[in-house]
């Protein structure tokens, strides 16, 4: 195939309600921001989402700062330039320090244009196999009744794993009534780095409830630490926020900080580095899943085809749209059943944008040249 000459872009900020806000450690998300990128070549498109928050209080990328990003410096560089595969691109953006989730923006919208260009599905190109994958739930932070009862519906809807966000003072005792209530769930759950080391009784106490995985209990950039926690727990510690490269994750492993990680294919730079995380985890025999950011259509179906490579195997956070949103900015159903997401069919994504949904969702937009 000739290379793809880049011949349009457009960028655009969205805004989603949430059907229900989502509290975690940090906060809590009430509405759905989000920069929507789609890149031209010859009459295809590809489009990704950018998993930036408004705060850089997850990680510390902004959505500002990746719409000035983008627009005056990486669009600009990349219009009227031709690119043989998404490793070529991915050359012209490894200069740029950091600003992971701005770069997989257009890493993944060149992946969807390519694959589309192959006129393939964009698992197919990325070297999975799967039909469909297994999905859990990520539920947010709320009383613990409501918490249990959440819980027990998503499993009795066949999600094969809970996933508890925890907080300080909102810990032990959920886990113990959720634990307790469903003895044989896969249960896991996510600090979103809002302990520390000095938390160790709470970590200790969290270690007897069976868990899965402790997800990013620590400190967002602090690898050290984890390993110092891993070395006094016997469950496994699933980084999150600490992982933005391949470097990071050899580093975690190799220091013992790290049994298992989630990917979040915006958090780590686009999928090329998603599949070296993903490689480098199954050398060491450990097993990876993919996290979500509470994505439209775009990115969730970006997420379910990085969900089909072999050592996705452990459930991801990509479960039903309508569980998020009363309407998504896609045509093509993105449901679960009995917890597995059918991949979408048709090449690249497999999903298209409902424009006239789109337009009347989009807080503004920008087209170049
Ligand atoms: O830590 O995985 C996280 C949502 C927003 C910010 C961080 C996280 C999450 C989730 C939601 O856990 C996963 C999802 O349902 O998309
Ligand atoms: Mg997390």
């Amino acid at each position: 195939m000739s290379p793809l000459k880049i011949d349009g872009a457009e960028l655009r900020l969205v805004r989603l309600p949430l059907l229900t806000p989502f509290t975690i450690a940090t906060g809590t998300m009430h509405e759905k921001l989000f920069p929507l990128l789609t890149l031209k070549s010859g009459g295809l498109e590809g489009i990704a989402e950018g998993v930036m928050d408004p705060l850089p209080d997850y990680l510390d990328e902004t959505i500002a700062g990746a719409m000035a990003l983008l627009g005056d410096v990486l669009l600009p560089q990349l219009l009227g330039k031709s690119f043989e595969n998404p490793a070529a691109v991915e050359r012209l953006l490894v200069p740029w320090r950091g600003h992971y989730m701005t770069k997989a923006m257009i890493e993944m919208a060149f992946w969807d244009l390519w694959a589309k260009a192959l006129d393939l599905p964009l698992k197919t190109v990325l070297g999975g196999e799967r039909d469909a994958i297994d999905v859990g739930v990520s539920l947010g932070i709320g009383p613990i009744d409501d918490t249990l009862a959440r819980a027990r519906k998503h499993l009795d809807l066949g999600y094969k794993r809970i996933k508890l966000k925890i907080m300080p003072g909102h810990d032990v005792k959920l886990v113990e009534a959720v634990r307790n209530a469903l003895p044989d769930a896969h249960l896991t759950v996510d600090a979103n780095s809002a302990y520390t080391l000095a938390d160790m009784e709470v970590m200790m106490a969290l270690d007897g409830f069976g868990l899965d995985y402790i997800e990013q209990p620590l400190a967002w950039d602090d690898i050290h630490d984890h390993a110092v926690l891993q070395s006094r727990m016997k469950t496994a510690i699933c980084l999150d926020e600490c992982i933005r490269t391949a470097q990071d994750a050899r580093k975690a492993l190799a220091g013992g900080a790290t049994r298992v990680i989630n990917i979040k294919v915006g958090r780590v730079g686009g999928f090329l580095e998603s599949r070296r995380i993903h490689d480098l985890c199954a050398a060491w025999t450990f097993p990876v899943w993919c996290g979500g950011m509470l994505e439209s259509g775009i990115g969730r179906a970006h997420n379910i085809h990085l969900s089909t490579l072999a050592n996705f195997s452990k459930p991801g956070d990509t479960s039903s749209s309508s569980r998020y949103f009363a309407k998504d900015i896609v045509n093509e159903a993105l449901e679960a059943k009995d917890g597995r997401m059918p991949v979408p069919q048709g090449p690249g994504i497999g999903v298209t944008l409902n424009r006239d949904f789109l337009e009347t969702v989009t807080v503004n937009q920008e087209s170049f040249p």
